[in-house]
């Protein structure tokens, strides 16, 4: 480790208390790059890899994310960073606890996260660091381990959001992206103490359906055509049942009115969709919903004219998803770009590691789809990108498979603090320097719970991937998946019963055994 992380060896020499923290400031300013690093970690619901234009794929050119994008420039982009459960709650509880779902306690959306359990931001809090989370939270228990919280309840709102605080609950007026933002920027401002180094977890609800654009870009990419995913129209052919059983398709998914926004423009008359307008639309003032039916009802009218039906309205519906999810990027983007103008303008940048992430991935068009939860690649996937100077060096790839699972050690690390053993990741810290440890994992162990029945209907499935191979066991259908990734890198080709690929079937098999043993994963589960 590297004497810039050694402030707890100091304050150990130094003792507990108020005379450490005399000490520690008295060092402080006597040497600057001693001091123990601030985290920014920000974190976002739903961001696929694809609408990162960082990592270059084929929305790159039509969609940047110019400010995401400096991150990875100044730092380093994490080409294969996994999830180890697609989906939100669980993959918090993942990174707050660096456990797998089936040790915190979390597997499904719904549970209830036991905030007496171990979290990194516990254990930075009783060393001295401050932290503060602010924005999407949705684990069903109160934050605990912050100095500062501000939390949207549940999935939260995109306009004129609703907080839960230590006070109570609030409403915020604005837009949710933009106030998450401005209310981490006042906490670093002027409600930290200035003389402790900190961890900021600033977490988005955008770009989660129901893609509502902010008001800075309801227009954007009107005048552009979205490139479709080669498999929008997969038939699912040579695949498992859990593919043609899942109800998450655009094509047939998808709400027309709350999803694709084509409301009536009189009032709402459905009772099955007043809910929907009341948590969206419902929430505007008059002068944000004007300014919203400005932007849409001439398109409206123009798709309603058009009397589109079969591959044209699956088109239609794409380009509207995609329109409207990337202008939810674009907020969290400028979002983006606000915070780290604040720490460059305020000299933090210098000693401070900034992190984007998001949840999971998703999928935007391929296999037909959106949403995520599926171990297939759109969804296994997270964005990953960190910067830090005197860490991590400019302008860096990783292609080390990390997952989600690593982040509590990271930070731990980061900022000298012991790691529990019982913690089941490992720090990212040596790949940031660009050393990958010769014992670095070749494989990662994935599981979903919320299976069939739930929301989008996807069956429960657990699975190893490594380099080149994914083996998925949908074992309420007893079913087995295998993909060659490098042959098939959209995985539209079950192998399992290719005899070309037996030994390697066995060989995942004994892995994946070998991973659930080595997670302590119960034989039920
Ligand atoms: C809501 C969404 C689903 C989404 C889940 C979980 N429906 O139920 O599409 O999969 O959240 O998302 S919506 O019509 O209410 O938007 S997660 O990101 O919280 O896991
Ligand atoms: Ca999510």
């Amino acid at each position: 480790m590297q004497p810039t992380y050694n402030r707890r060896n100091f304050l150990r020499h130094a003792g507990a208390g108020a005379l450490a923290l005399t000490a520690l400031t008295q060092f402080r300013a006597a040497s600057q790059p001693t001091r123990q690093p601030n985290i920014v970690w920000i974190y976002s619901d739903d961001h696929a890899q694809a609408a990162v234009s960082a990592y270059g794929g084929h929305l790159a050119k039509v969609a940047p994310t110019p400010n995401i994008d400096r991150i990875a420039q100044k730092g380093m982009r994490f080409n294969n960073s996994f999830v180890t459960n697609s989906i939100c709650g669980p993959c918090r509880a993942v990174v707050l606890t660096g456990k797998h779902s089936h040790l915190n306690g979390f597997r499904q959306n719904g549970d209830k996260f036991n905030p007496h359990q171990q979290t990194f931001p516990k254990i930075l809090q009783q060393s001295n660091y401050q932290s503060a989370v602010f924005g999407k939270w949705h684990l069903g228990t109160d934050p605990v381990g912050f100095d500062a919280w501000e939390v949207l309840p549940g999935q939260g709102h995109y306009y004129n959001p609703d907080f839960l605080t230590a006070e109570g609950r609030k409403q915020v007026p604005g837009y949710v992206s933009d106030v998450i933002t401005d209310r981490a920027l006042q906490w670093l401002e002027s409600e930290r103490d200035k003389e402790k180094p900190f961890v900021l977890m600033v977490q988005h609800k955008a770009p989660h359906r129901e893609w509502e654009p902010g008001p800075d870009h309801l227009t954007t990419f009107d005048d552009v055509e979205i490139p479709e995913p080669d498999n929008l129209f997969d038939d699912y052919a040579n695949r498992g049942s859990a593919a043609k059983l899942q109800d998450m398709s655009i094509e047939k998914t998808m709400v027309l009115e709350s999803d694709l926004k084509v409301w009536p423009d009189g009032p709402v008359e459905d009772p099955k969709l007043k809910g929907r307008w009341k948590r969206t639309l419902g929430r505007m003032n008059e002068q944000q919903l004007a300014d919203w039916n400005a932007a849409y009802r001439p398109k409206n009218e123009a798709f309603r004219k058009a009397n589109l039906t079969g591959k044209e309205l699956v088109r239609w519906k794409y380009q509207r998803y995609m329109k409207d999810y990337l202008r939810c990027v674009r907020s969290v983007d400028d979002n983006v770009g606000r915070v780290l103008d604040y720490l460059e303008a305020s000299g933090l940048d210098k000693n401070t590691v900034v992190f984007y992430s998001s949840d999971q991935s998703f999928y935007l068009g391929e296999h037909g789809w959106f949403d995520k939860r599926f171990m297939y690649e759109e969804s296994l996937r997270t964005p990953l990108v960190a910067m830090g100077p005197g860490i991590i060096p400019e302008g860096t790839t990783c292609d080390a498979m990390v997952q989600n699972l690593d982040m509590a050690e990271t930070f731990l690390e980061l900022t000298g603090t012991a790691v529990p053993d019982d913690m089941q990741g490992r720090s990212l810290v040596p790949l940031m320097k660009g050393e990958t440890p010769d014992s670095w994992r070749d494989a990662i162990y994935y599981h979903y719970y919320e299976g069939e029945g739930k929301v989008h209907n996807v069956y429960v499935h657990y699975g190893v991937r490594t380099a080149r191979y994914k083996l998925i066991y949908f074992y309420t259908l007893d079913e087995w998946e295998f993909y060659d990734l490098e042959k098939d890198p959209s995985e539209m080709r079950n192998e399992i019963a290719n005899p070309e690929y037996a030994d390697l079937i066995e060989q995942h098999r004994s892995e994946l055994a070998r991973l659930r043993k080595h997670y302590q994963v119960p034989e039920t589960a």
